[in-house]
């Protein structure tokens, strides 16, 4: 009997294999966008904007138009693409310690500004391709090497939700936050990215998806600790859901 096929790589991915860690989030979400973008045949006019950090590599792994910008300026050279070329389905593809910290004024600015691209937000906790070090979106008490006694909110405030804050600027149409460690949550991320892009083809204004992702090898656990560590700790801080969407009566 011929076999028959159940699953093939996405074309929207390069035939590499990715410098990620085991259990890392970032190839979950890269996967996630690959098969977006070919469903809605848009690879040939997608270009992403690559961030500093882990997703550092991603014109390796993405098989449609990548360019890079400096640590946290990739919403104002995205902002610069789709302005330049609107006919382009443009992407920010950012880390936490990328977009919340070093790039917190681009971000906020670009989101107010409405600009017409999509971001995608991958939530760590941590500053990972430099070490684990705090990165505005670690959790009180969390260890990292930069807080070796976890996190004091008295001393480095509180972990920064993105989604919801950005929800509350008028220029965005679209800001959810989805996660990546369980099979029907990944189903849900995709669908998140596919109403992300649906609103900037639309053209109405500013759409995010924040993703709440692992880092075993900077949390110091391994894959199924991390799993754990997700659904104990990280989304307490980090409720999943669509804070707003303009195409079912979102409020601005
Ligand atoms: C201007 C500048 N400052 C600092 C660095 C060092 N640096 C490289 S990656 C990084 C943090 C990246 O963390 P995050 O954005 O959370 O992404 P992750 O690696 O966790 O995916 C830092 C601070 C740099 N490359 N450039």
């Amino acid at each position: 009997m011929k076999p028959t096929m159940v699953f093939s790589r996405t074309p929207g991915l390069k035939d590499v294999v990715t410098s990620y860690c085991p259990g890392c989030g970032h190839g979950v979400a890269h996967r996630l966008m690959a098969e977006v973008l070919v469903e809605m045949n848009a690879l040939g006019r997608t270009i992403a904007v690559a961030p500093v950090g882990c997703a550092v590599y991603g014109y390796d792994y993405w098989n449609f138009d990548t360019t890079e910008a400096a640590h946290g300026r990739t919403p104002a050279v995205a902002t610069a693409i789709k302005r330049v070329l609107p006919d382009r389905l443009v992407i920010s593809y950012q880390g936490d310690g990328d977009l919340a910290s070093i790039g917190m004024a681009e971000i906020i600015h670009a989101a107010n500004r409405g600009e017409r691209i999509t971001v995608i937000f991958i939530n760590n906790a941590n500053y990972g391709m430099t070490g684990g070090q705090m990165a505005p979106t670690t959790l009180a008490g969390q260890v990292t090497t930069t807080t070796p006694e976890g996190r004091d909110v008295s001393q480095t405030g509180y972990p920064m939700r993105i989604a919801e804050l950005l929800a509350t600027l008028p220029g965005v149409k679209f800001s959810a936050r989805g996660a990546l460690h369980k099979p029907g949550l990944v189903r849900k991320a995709k669908s998140l990215i596919q109403k992300a892009f649906a609103i900037q083809d639309a053209g109405t204004g500013f759409s995010i998806v924040e993703f709440v992702s692992l880092c075993p090898t900077n949390w110091g656990v391994n894959t199924l600790q991390a799993v754990e560590m997700v659904e104990k700790d990280m989304l307490k801080t980090f409720p999943l859901g669509i804070f707003k969407d303009e195409q079912v009566g979102g409020k601005d």
